[in-house]
């Protein structure tokens, strides 16, 4: 948008009369950032409704992403730099004394997710926006986000996120929108006086689910798409007669959108999960056909204007949800309504963890939604007879929805969409050869992969300006929306003052850091160390566990040899654990105490320093990423789907140290091995060693003294404080088998990373590597990946054009 300093500036003193009646100088950071939201809402508030407007006029296929998570991060910048007026609104607040970057910190950051996949959810709304891809959000306005994590003695501790409780600026609530949702009661049967079947309901509790909208702007192209996020609340009563059994009743309602389940790899199978998933399918859906009604076209029609995407099994109920209205309202007859619902569903699957996978016990689907298990009960029939002509029995068996007691929610998604992709190209093989080998025998044609991408906005122009600022001096802007374009960096390859250039930014970013670590945790490093960095939730397939072997076995080569001559290096974690995963708790106190006693220890001459920050999440990446100089992506190979904080280290100009697992393939395709360090295990040596059970994890212990040294610390007292954590970790490693291989691949991992050390003491080498990871990180943008989502699943167009 055109917006000149002058008129901003009066727009800014005005709204900050109207709504606080006060001046510039009265007011405090926390005035200044809601008036500043404010006016950033009335600023998009045209095009959003001239957006929605297009929309119903060019009765455009729509796209709703339905996701339990959207990982958002703070949107004050974010939503500056996409209406284009970033720069403008820096300096005008500038020459009235306000600091943007001090407003920015007043936003709360929405922790609406636990990692991977709800950022992914955020990416892809950015990208869509900015593609022009009619496509809206739908997911939970969690009360409480993913807990706030804080180490005490050096253990997590969780405490409860509370980011609304100064109100949220971007939101708007829509009452008029609101639905019913019903849970529980009876339900049968009965033939109409017109001659159809309906249900008829008894005792029935209805919740009201209440939208908060908020805009999704579009990067400088006038397009404003939308986010719905569902809150649960008791519907209006006409007379209270128990007054505390109402209150009783409002509670019960309200925890439905009260907390955002913190498990990212186990599912937990509690009934108040099953509540929120089928909470938000049914309230959006609902909303999607109320809006789809108003172009008066038949519901045989619906699949031609509506796509609806299922992020994970999470929102899968989506298949019998729709079925539902679409028979018992709409009065459809079956195969016409399974047409519509199949064409209109597609679904992603985010993991091969078999302990991941969602499955309800019938009982509590049954109770609690039982209109919608009778849906899916049928549907299981009628996959079981059609197939059961087709295919072999045991193929019927496994791939059955209800099976066991339990209802089976990947195979529902899988059944109930005409598309199922994984996120990564070594994944999507794997669904397809191993985990859903099954289902693709049945259906070939629905399996096709899309590989993950990231949004180049937030993760390099928002996060590290001064890197962004380089760029366009050398190849212009055209990758802002054109994210291959980086390509053209490549030309610089052998330019060394580009290359000093280069590390002048990542010295300048690591500075930066290193600032933010000695005032927040009152530790000095040293920027000109290594910044070794891995960030990510804290699971045992990640192998945390193996970076810090590693560091033990440095600190052991320094302690036995101070002159050793290693590069000085700064290792830095973030990681929260799910609450209940005590292994992984045991692991994080383990790197405290280890981060303890190196951190003190002067003997290493500051040589080795372990940096683990408290509460990572989108905020803290943001500030981590421009300053990494390793990537560490170090998952035992067929275990990560994708990962994308792979793709966000290297498009800031790290260098990846990592096994060929997930998009790590694709990364090593795109820079070529001489510009990554690839080391252990494949994915086909894993499944050989599951296949043959040749694996005997203590045999390396007992075979390699380095290994041995290593191991035995964790039990012998070099690590004070850790005797039960210590013990833990050393049986599961030795004594139970190393289910993620972490001793199997420890010898290569040292390798790999005396090969860093060798690669970062030739300076102008290393930072062309880093250029070459910067110039090949254009295709892991988002933007990408949604407009092959749109032409490939939705089948929706992405040139609304509304300039
Ligand atoms: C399920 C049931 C009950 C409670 C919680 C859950 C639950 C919640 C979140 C299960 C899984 C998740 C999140 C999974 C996740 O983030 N997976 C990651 O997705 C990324 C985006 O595709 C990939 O890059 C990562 O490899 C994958 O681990």
């Amino acid at each position: 948008m055109d917006l000149s300093k002058r008129k901003f500036k009066d727009d800014f003193k005005k709204m900050l009369t109207e709504v606080y009646s006060m001046d510039i100088t009265e007011s405090e950071l926390t005035e200044q950032f809601f008036t500043l939201g404010n006016l950033i809402r009335s600023y998009s508030s045209k095009n959003w409704s001239r957006t929605n407007q297009h929309y119903s006029e060019k009765k455009e296929k729509q796209v709703y992403y339905f996701s339990m998570e959207f990982l958002l991060g703070r949107m004050l910048k974010s939503n500056l730099l996409n209406l284009g007026i970033l720069d403008t609104v820096r300096s005008a607040l500038q020459d009235l004394g306000i600091d943007l970057e001090e407003l920015v910190q007043i936003e709360p950051d929405p922790g609406l997710g636990n990692g991977g996949l709800g950022r992914l959810a955020a990416c892809f709304i950015d990208s869509m926006a900015t593609s022009e891809i009619p496509a809206h959000g739908n997911g939970i306005r969690f009360k409480y986000g993913l807990f706030k994590q804080k180490f005490v003695n050096g253990y997590q501790v969780e405490l409860p996120e509370n980011w609304l409780q100064n109100g949220n600026v971007w939101e708007t609530r829509k009452m008029h929108a609101a639905v019913t949702v019903r849970f529980y009661g009876k339900v049968w049967l009965q033939q109409t006086d017109k001659g159809f079947l309906t249900p008829h309901y008894e005792g029935a509790q209805e919740v009201l689910a209440v939208p908060y909208d908020s805009a999704v702007i579009g990067y400088k192209n006038n397009v404003v798409n939308t986010l719905r996020l569902w809150s649960a609340e008791l519907p209006p009563q006409d007379d209270i007669s128990d007054y505390w059994a109402y209150i009783h009743q409002r509670n019960q309602i309200e925890s439905i959108s009260e907390v955002l389940y913190p498990d990212d790899s186990t599912y937990e199978g509690r009934l108040l999960r099953l509540k929120q998933e089928y909470f938000f399918v049914s309230a959006g859906i609902q909303s999607i056909i109320r809006h789809f009604k108003k172009m008066h076209l038949h519901m045989n029609h619906l699949a031609e204007k509506v796509a609806i995407h299922i992020n994970d099994t999470h929102p899968a109920l989506c298949v019998p949800e729709l079925m539902r209205i679409l028979l018992d309202e709409e009065h459809m007859d079956w195969e016409h309504a399974w047409n519509v619902t199949v064409n209109v569903m597609s679904y992603t699957n985010h993991t091969i963890m078999s302990e991941a996978l969602e499955k309800w016990p019938i009982d509590m689907i049954s109770s609690l939604l039982p209109r919608i298990y009778q849906v899916i009960c049928e549907i299981d029939r009628r996959y079981t007879m059609k197939m059961g002509t087709l295919f072999e029995p045991a193929i019927i068996d496994r791939t059955q929805i209800i099976e066991g007691g339990h209802v089976k929610m990947a195979h529902l998604a899988i059944i109930g969409s005409h598309s199922i992709n994984g996120v990564a190209q070594l994944h999507t093989t794997i669904l397809k050869e191993k985990v859903l080998h099954d289902f693709f025998l049945v259906y070939p044609s629905k399996f096709n992969n899309k590989t993950n991408g990231i949004t180049q906005r937030r993760w390099l122009m928002l996060a590290n300006e001064p890197l962004r600022d380089l760029i366009n001096r050398k190849i212009g802007n055209e990758w802002e929306t054109m994210p291959t374009e980086l390509k053209m960096l490549k030309a610089f390859r052998d330019d060394n003052e580009t290359l000093l250039e280069l590390a002048r930014i990542k010295h300048l970013n690591k500075e930066r850091f290193a600032d933010y670590v000695q005032e927040t945790m009152g530790l000095a490093i040293n920027p000109d160390a290594i910044f070794d960095v891995q960030i990510k939730r804290l699971h045992a397939y990640k192998r945390q566990l193996m970076n810090l072997l590693h560091i033990l076995s440095l600190y052991f080569k320094l302690k036995d040899n101070p002159a050793a001559d290693i590069q000085p290096r700064v290792f830095i974690f973030g990681a929260k654990a799910a609450p209940s995963y005590t292994y992984a708790k045991q692991i994080i106190k383990l790197i405290n105490t280890v981060a303890e006693l190196i951190n003190n220890d002067s003997s290493i001459e500051n040589k080795l320093k372990i940096v683990f920050v408290e509460n990572y999440g989108v905020s803290l990446a943001e500030k981590i990423i421009p300053a990494a100089d390793v990537s560490e992506q170090i998952s035992l190979a067929s275990k990560e789907a994708s990962g994308t904080s792979n793709m966000k280290l290297m498009l800031n100009g790290a260098i990846t140290l990592a096994t060929l697992d997930g998009a790590n393939v694709e990364i090593k395709e795109h820079v070529g091995s001489e510009n990554i360090v690839i080391f252990g295990l494949r994915e086909e040596e894993v499944y050989q060693y599951y296949h043959d059970g040749s694996y005997h994890s203590r045999s390396y212990y007992e075979n390699n003294p380095v290994l041995h040294r290593v191991l035995d610390a964790l039990i012998d007292g070099t690590i004070p404080g850790v005797v039960a954590e210590g013990h833990s970790i050393f049986d599961s490693l030795v004594q139970y088998g190393d289910e993620y291989f972490v001793l199997r691949d420890f010898d290569a991992y040292v390798a790999a990373q005396e090969r860093i050390d060798s690669l970062y003491r030739d300076m102008l080498k290393w930072q062309r590597m880093a250029l070459i990871n910067i110039a090949g990180a254009g295709i892991f943008s988002s933007d990408y990946t949604v407009q092959q989502y749109a032409n490939q699943i939705w089948d929706v167009s992405s040139n609304a054009h509304l300039k």
